[in-house]
């Protein structure tokens, strides 16, 4: 029997998963059809994960390959393609790899900046309080003075222009994985969206999107991790 893989995932409040590269790596494990035990790690607890040579989770650990780790949600997916070739495939194939590596590099470059305006202070005031300076001084380094690079609400219209690829695509096909069901592209770009959902009550999407009926069918894949997962209901 496939024992379960751990993965050290980031936690906020108790129960409060918002890491959007662990969540990527979540969905491809259960994709992969094995169970996950989730080992909770908070941020600059990088003694923790220090046998992995690096400071950023995901992690995992797998005790089906004498213990095996790996660290990057990209590097996860492609082992877990390799290792569990007779499970469900995350890529279809070596050109759907590309892809799906397309997809991410696609999804970072652009849409990702927009929906980190909305949901910025959010994620800065989940934090608890001895992190948030912490926080504010890694972020600002990154996106500016965090008051003036965040919108909140205000910057939905934009996110939701930068969908428009995603949404054309959504309306030919149920999934990015095409009709048959979810692929690690779909885990990909769910994963921002369970970010959010983690920490903001923001609206993101209107009913009569076809993004937020991919969204619902995502929430309630793998038997609704996502939407088991604690966050804010209001935000749907
Ligand atoms: N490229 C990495 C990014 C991982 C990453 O940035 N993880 C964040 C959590 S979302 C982290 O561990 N941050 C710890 C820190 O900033 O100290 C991946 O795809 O796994």
């Amino acid at each position: 029997m496939t024992k379960p893989i751990s993965i050290y995932e980031l936690e906020g409040a108790p129960n409060q998963f918002f890491s959007p590269f662990c969540w990527a790596s979540k969905f491809a494990i259960a994709h992969k059809e094995i169970p996950i035990d989730t080992i909770r790690w908070k941020f600059k607890e990088g003694d923790k994960i220090a046998f992995s040579n690096q400071g950023l989770v995901p992690v995992i650990v797998d005790p089906n390959q004498d213990g095996k780790w790996v660290n990057d949600s990209w590097a996860i997916a492609k082992y877990l393609e390799e290792t569990y070739p007779d499970r469900p495939s995350l890529f279809g194939g070596p050109q759907g790899e590309a892809a799906a590596l397309f997809v991410q590099k696609w999804w970072l470059n652009g849409p990702v900046v927009t929906l980190m305006k909305v949901v910025m202070l959010d994620l800065l005031n989940a934090q608890t309080p001895d992190l948030q300076p912490w926080f504010r001084e890694t972020r600002e380094a990154k996106f500016g003075k965090l008051e003036e690079f965040a919108t909140g609400a205000a910057g939905v219209p934009e996110f939701q222009k930068a969908l428009e690829p995603l949404r054309q695509t959504l309306k030919e096909y149920s999934h990015l994985g095409g009709k048959n069901g979810p692929s690690y592209a779909d885990h990909y770009i769910a994963s921002f969206f369970m970010l959010a959902y983690a920490i903001s009550p923001v609206k993101l999407l209107e009913k009569d999107d076809v993004m937020y009926a991919w969204r619902e069918r995502m929430m309630s894949a793998y038997s609704g991790m996502g939407r088991n997962a604690v966050g804010h209901p209001e935000s749907l």
